[in-house]
């Protein structure tokens, strides 16, 4: 099943005429109503009437998530405020956030590309689709929420967490969809085992798992534990939420809906565009979003696309699942963290050397981050009772800073490995 097929299944020549028109629009409404981008266009030289072909697109410098957290809160707004009917936020938890408003054709559109999206996954109006995104400020819970409306199929919005209760409900209420984290898809199919449910027996057909990486290989377990398809959906905040891309059946890499997103792939080193088929950073712009345009916004998402027709019938082009990033911004369980958060709560403590490490694990399917750092040798040599209160006061502190609690442990002065060249601050110890 396709959603829309005029939009999905377009040529090629009508695809690129379309995207043109939107671009030129996107540029003109950019320059000439956001405050930062005007501040910007003053500054530069060209204008949105150069833009005579696709390929101009790259005549334009780029947005960054630091610019966006410049124009915190409302400086990235195309609209006056009245117009503005939602609010979103990327889910870092301190710093300055990015925020995202939505008009109200803004959200028409948002549950489109989520319907498309949702339609790959096999759903019509006869599904029941457990949405275990968050609601709230993230934009997984209420952008999936959208595309189950569109649909007319019936959303369970139960939210993440309570395990239990998701099992319970999913059981009940014959849930045949399902939509979370990969990593929390395991976790389930491991809580359900664990409780004895027969995953034959229910009613579940396929799941939409994304908002973080994941492999080939946590796709084979999470379809073999819960018997299920599992498909692979992308988005961010600063774009729309989750419904940019998504994977149909074929499993062949994920259509980005190409009539409201433009993607180009550059080199992270260079900036220079790249052509299909090599990977590089993923760049985005939005080419229908009135409340928040976004012009060539640098995801740091590392993937390649590629075109022709897919063996679904879409011709929209398609993203590899991402595999890394340009940055070294990590997800855990959600929460966007950089490590130089941590560092910087780090080194406001005392009683520490400035040599730490941040481990990344993935126990029992969700994520946890351990951070080792030196303690200072007085520290070291004093009372275990001592050396605990310390322990605890960083934790308490870095809890603070990044809005999740990691454990704090406490090693001897200069038993932390020493690099010559960049230091190995984060170990990933997670199957990704
Ligand atoms: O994670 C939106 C979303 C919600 C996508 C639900 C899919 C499902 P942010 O919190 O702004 O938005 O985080 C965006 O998450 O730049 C990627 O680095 C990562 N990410 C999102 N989807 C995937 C995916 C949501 N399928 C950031 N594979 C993006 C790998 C993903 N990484």
């Amino acid at each position: 099943m396709i959603w829309n097929k005029t939009a999905e299944c377009m040529s090629d020549k009508k695809r690129e005429d379309l995207q043109l028109n939107r671009l030129r629009d996107t540029v003109k409404t950019a320059y000439e109503k956001t405050p930062y981008y005007k501040k910007r266009s003053a500054k530069q030289k060209i204008k949105y009437s150069d833009i005579k072909q696709l390929s101009d697109i790259s005549k334009l410098p780029f947005t960054s998530k630091a610019d966006l957290r410049e124009g915190y809160p409302f400086n990235m707004f195309a609209v006056p405020m009245n117009e503005i009917v939602e609010v979103h936020t990327s889910s870092g938890t301190t710093g300055t956030p990015v925020v995202a408003g939505y008009t109200r054709r803004d959200i028409d559109t948002w549950s489109e590309v989520m319907a498309r999206a949702l339609t790959m996954a096999g759903a019509t109006n006869e599904d029941i689709i457990q949405n275990c995104y968050g609601y709230g400020l993230f934009t997984g819970g209420l952008g999936v929420h959208y595309g189950v409306h569109r649909i007319g199929a019936t959303i369970v919005p139960i939210s993440a967490g309570q395990t239990k209760r998701q099992l319970q409900i999913m059981q009940d209420f014959g849930t045949t969809i399902i939509t979370c984290t990969p990593s929390y898809a395991l976790y389930l199919a491991e809580a359900a085992y664990e409780a004895g449910i027969n995953m034959r027996k229910i009613k579940l057909k396929s799941g939409c798992f994304g908002a973080e990486m994941w492999t080939e290989s946590i796709r084979n377990e999470i379809e073999k534990r819960l018997k299920i398809t599992a498909l692979n959906i992308y988005g961010l905040t600063e774009i729309i939420g989750p419904g940019v891309a998504h994977e149909c059946e074929a499993k062949n890499g994920l259509h980005i809906s190409e009539d409201h997103f433009y993607p180009e792939i550059i080199s992270p080193d260079t900036l220079e565009p790249l052509p299909d088929g090599e990977k590089g950073e993923l760049v985005l712009t939005t080419l229908t979003r009135e409340g928040m345009p976004m012009i060539r916004f640098r995801t740091k998402d590392i993937t390649a696309l590629h075109r022709g027709k897919c063996a679904c019938g879409r011709t929209t082009v398609r993203m590899e699942r991402i595999t890394g990033r340009s940055d070294d911004m990590l997800k855990i369980r959600g929460v966007i963290v950089f490590p130089s958060q941590i560092e910087k709560a780090l080194l406001e403590m005392k009683g520490i050397e400035p040599h730490y490490q941040i481990i990344v694990t993935r126990p029992h399917h969700l994520d946890e981050i351990e951070v080792q750092v030196e303690a200072t040798k007085e520290i070291f040599s004093d009372e275990i009772r001592h050396l605990e209160a310390v322990r605890d006061k960083i934790e308490n502190h870095i809890e603070k800073a990044i809005g999740l609690r990691v454990k704090v442990t406490l090693v001897e002065p200069k038993s932390l490995p020493r690099s010559e060249g960049k230091a190995i601050r984060v170990i990933d110890k997670r199957a990704i």
